[in-house]
């Protein structure tokens, strides 16, 4: 296998997905929630019926500066403090693919399929999705089903690999549209009964859940909760060891440095980060 491939399923394997308890307190959810909100409504103008958004989009002249307000709240959470631990003091924050969604409960169709997000990251390099519900997911609303174990997880990226082959380019970044179909292709890709390695963590609002782009995850199955599902994706990588597909795009950034225990949080195009 690629060697960066190899390393990234690894990672998988051994470490992700991994869960924080508390990651944002009582009022941080009731914040982040007001924001996903007050982001959504604003989407819905030029996107009617959306019910997610990239905060990159709160980087545009003459919209309102929801992502600096997200972010800027995000610095003295817990799930920041333990971002600093895991990964250092400069990490970056990818502005494309953080992003908010307000799911209704009553649109089933808007569940994610079986996917890696290896699809619109590429593998040359970690990201990490630090995903946040907002509301009490796994016995409420859906959450997130994950792939776990080595043979499961070896057995998805032989799978994806056999079709980025001819399929996937970092310059083209398609997306494998139902490369894995549902459960039941699924069971026979994998090899196994999904009920061995299919997992759904259950997590109250505000406990954050950390895995990178070589596990294999959907939206878990309706459940019978009323009301919005609220989440919050955050896509990081750290300056040494980010997807260097990424860079090439010039992507919408920001470069969130510690130093002398003072944060700093530049917005910048991720061709001009600095070198890792
Ligand atoms: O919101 C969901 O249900 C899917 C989210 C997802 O696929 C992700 O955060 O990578
Ligand atoms: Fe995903």
């Amino acid at each position: 296998m690629n060697p960066d491939i190899e390393r990234l399923v690894s990672r998988a394997i051994e470490i992700y997905p991994k869960g924080l308890r508390g990651a944002l307190n009582a009022d941080e959810v009731a914040a982040y929630r007001g924001l996903v909100d007050h982001m959504i409504d604003v989407s819905q103008e030029w996107a009617p019926d959306t019910n997610w958004c990239p905060l990159a989009k709160f980087l545009e002249p003459d919209r309102p500066k929801l992502a600096d307000d997200m972010l800027s709240r995000f610095v003295p959470t817990r799930a920041f403090a333990f971002l600093r631990e895991t990964l250092g003091d400069r990490i970056v924050i990818l502005l494309q693919h953080t992003i908010v969604r307000r799911r209704d409960a009553s649109r089933t169709g808007d569940r994610s399929p079986w996917h890696l997000d290896v699809d619109f990251m590429g593998y040359d390099g970690e990201m990490l999705n630090m995903w946040i519900p907002l509301v009490d997911v796994g016995a409420g609303h859906p959450g997130l089903t994950f792939i776990i174990g080595e043979e499961a997880t070896r057995r998805a990226w032989a799978h994806w690999s056999a079709w980025a082959e001819s399929n996937w380019s970092p310059a083209s970044r398609v997306a494998a549209k139902d490369l894995f179909g549902d459960d039941t292709r699924l069971a026979e890709i994998l090899g196994t009964d999904l009920t061995d390695v299919a997992r759904t963590p259950i997590l109250k609002a505000g406990d954050a859940i950390l895995f990178n782009q070589a596990v294999l995850h959907r939206t878990q199955d309706p459940t019978a909760a009323i009301g919005p599902r609220y989440s919050v994706e955050l896509r990081l990588a750290t300056l040494s060891d980010l997807p260097q597909t990424y860079r090439a795009a010039a992507l919408p950034s920001a470069l969130v440095s510690v130093e002398g225990g003072r944060v700093a949080m530049k917005y910048m195009p991720s061709d001009r980060l600095p070198a890792g």
